[in-house]
C-alpha cells in the first residue's frame, strides 16, 4: 500500500504561503478547513494523477473541482493552449475562438441560443441574476439551502428557521440590503416551492439551482422537485436559472438539462467549459440575452471575458468529449468506484450513503438518505476527517469536505478504481 503521509516540503510552503497569502491559500476550499492538517502542495498533475513537491503520487479525484474530466495535461488541451500562446495571450478586441465556443456551447446546450464569456463560475451566477431582474423588472430571487453558486452577495445567505425564509447574509460584509430580496427554500422540497409561487410567484425576478447539487455533497433533485419548478416558472413568467457549472458537460455531453429532460431559460456554466483554464459562461434565450449590454440596458463587462487561450483550452475540451463521448466509460468507472466504496463500508459495519450522477459522487457517513442540506449535515463529519486523512496518506486525493463532491475522468481505469477501493477498505477498518 502507498505511504504519502510524509510531506516535509508541503508544510515549509504552507508556513510560507500563510505569511502572505490568507490562510495560505488562495481559495478556502483548498485550505483543509474541515478536515484539519497540511494540504500537499501540487507540483504537478498527469492523467489521472497530482504529484506534490515532496514527490507523493496520488490518484486525483478532484479534478481542480470539476474542470479536469479529461485528466491533467490531455494531450490535445495541452497543444491547442500551446498554439493559442503563439498569437498572443489577449487583445480586448474579438476573436474568433470566442465564436467558436460560443456556437458549440448554443450546439450542446439545449436552453442555449446566446451565450455570454466571463471568467469564473460567480461571475456567471452573478450576471444572470442581474440580468433576471432586468429582464423581468421584478427584485426577489429563489435559492435551495445547500447550494452553492459563487461568493456573489445576493446569494450569500443562509436559510432561517422556517421553510419560508428570508435570507440573511451569512458572511461579514454582504449588506442586509443585498439579500433583503432572496428567499431561500429547502432543496426537493415540493410543497414549500408550492407555497412560494402561491404567496410571492409574480414578485420572482428568478429561481437559481444547481440541477445536481454539488456543494452540499451530492445531492439529486426528484424528477417530481424539478417538473414544478419548471411549470410554476412558466406560470409565473419568473426566469428558471440553472447553475451548472459543476454538472455541465460533467453529467452529459448536453448538460444536466439534457439528461433530465428539464429545459431552463439560463444556464451557468464554468469548470469544463475552460478545461482548467478561466472560463465561465451565461447564456439562453435570445430574447433574454439581448437584455445584456451593449444590445440591452443590463450591464456587465470583463477585460479577459473570452480569452483566447483560455477559448483554446475550453474549445479542446468541449471538443474532445464531442469526439469520444465518453460519458458511458465515465457511468461505469464511477459506478464502479461507488458500489466499492458503498461495500467497504457495509463490510466495515460503518454507515454509509452514495450519491451519484455520472461521474459526480459523494460517500456520507450517513445511516439515512441525504436528499436536502438538513440530512447531509446530519453526517459525521469527524468520521470524514479520519477517512480522508486515511485515504490521502494512502495515495489517494479526495475533496477535502463532506459537503464537496468528487469526480473520475476518462484518465481514470478501472485497475485505479480497484486500487482505490483496497486503500477505502484499508481506511474503512480504521475508523
Ligand atoms: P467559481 O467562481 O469558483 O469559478 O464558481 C463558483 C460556483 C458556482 N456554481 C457552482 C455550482 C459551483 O460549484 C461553483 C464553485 N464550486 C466550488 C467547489 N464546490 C469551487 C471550489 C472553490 O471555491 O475553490
Amino acid at each position: 500500500m502507498t505511504d504519502t503521509s510524509k510531506r516535509p516540503e508541503s508544510e515549509v510552503q504552507f508556513a510560507r504561503a500563510l505569511k502572505c497569502i490568507p490562510g495560505g491559500v488562495n481559495s478556502p476550499a483548498r485550505a483543509f478547513g474541515a478536515v484539519g492538517g497540511t494540504p500537499p502542495f501540487i507540483q504537478r498533475g498527469e492523467g489521472p494523477y497530482l504529484f506534490d513537491v515532496d514527490g507523493n503520487q496520488y490518484i486525483d479525484y478532484i479534478g481542480s473541482w470539476g474542470p479536469h474530466i479529461l485528466g491533467h495535461r490531455h494531450p490535445a488541451l495541452i497543444s491547442a493552449i500551446q498554439a493559442a500562446l503563439e498569437t498572443g495571450t489577449s487583445f480586448g478586441a474579438p476573436t474568433v475562438a470566442e465564436s467558436d465556443l460560443a456556437e458549440l456551447v448554443v450546439e450542446l446546450v439545449p436552453s442555449v441560443e446566446k451565450v455570454r464569456m466571463v471568467n469564473s463560475g460567480t461571475e456567471a451566477t452573478m450576471s444572470a441574476i442581474r440580468l433576471a431582474r432586468g429582464f423581468t423588472g421584478r427584485d426577489v430571487i429563489v435559492k435551495f439551502a445547500g447550494c452553492y453558486h459563487g461568493h456573489v452577495d445576493s446569494l450569500l445567505v443562509q436559510a432561517g428557521s422556517a421553510a419560508l425564509t428570508l435570507g440573511t447574509p451569512s458572511s461579514p460584509g454582504v449588506p442586509v440590503g443585498c439579500t433583503a430580496d432572496t428567499f431561500i427554500l429547502p432543496y426537493n422540497d415540493v410543497s414549500a416551492l408550492r407555497q412560494m409561487f402561491a404567496e410571492q410567484g409574480d414578485k420572482l425576478a428568478a429561481v437559481i439551482l444547481e440541477p445536481v447539487c454539488g456543494n452540499m455533497g451530492c445531492v439529486i433533485p426528484s424528477d417530481e422537485f424539478l417538473q414544478t419548478l419548471r411549470r410554476l416558472c412558466t406560470e409565473n413568467s419568473t426566469v428558471l436559472i440553472f447553475d451548472e457549472v459543476m454538472t455541465g458537460f460533467r453529467v452529459g455531453l448536453n448538460c444536466a438539462q439534457g439528461r433530465f429532460g428539464i429545459t431552463p431559460d439560463v444556464t451557468t456554466l464554468g469548470k469544463i467549459i475552460g478545461g482548467g483554464m478561466p472560463v465561465g459562461a451565461y447564456g439562453g434565450r435570445a430574447d433574454i440575452m439581448d437584455a445584456v449590454s451593449p444590445v440591452g440596458a443590463v450591464y456587465q463587462a470583463g477585460t479577459l471575458s473570452g480569452n483566447p487561450v483560455a477559448m483554446a483550452s475550453g474549445l479542446a475540451t468541449l471538443r474532445q468529449l464531442v469526439k469520444d463521448n465518453p460519458y458511458d466509460k465515465l457511468e461505469s468507472l464511477a459506478a464502479q468506484l461507488a458500489d466499492g466504496l458503498l461495500q467497504a463500508g457495509q463490510s466495515a459495519g460503518i454507515p454509509v450513503q452514495i450519491n451519484r450522477v455520472g461521474s459526480m459522487l459523494t460517500l456520507f457517513f450517513n445511516d439515512a438518505p441525504v436528499t436536502d442540506l438538513t440530512s447531509a449535515t446530519a453526517s459525521d463529519s469527524e468520521r470524514f476527517a479520519k477517512w480522508f486523512h486515511g485515504m490521502l496518506n494512502r495515495g489517494v486525493y479526495l475533496p477535502c469536505s463532506q459537503f464537496e463532491t468528487l469526480f473520475v475522468s476518462t484518465a481514470h481505469t478501472p485497475e485505479l478504481i480497484q486500487k482505490t477501493l483496497q486503500a477505502a477498505a484499508a481506511t474503512m477498518a480504521g475508523l
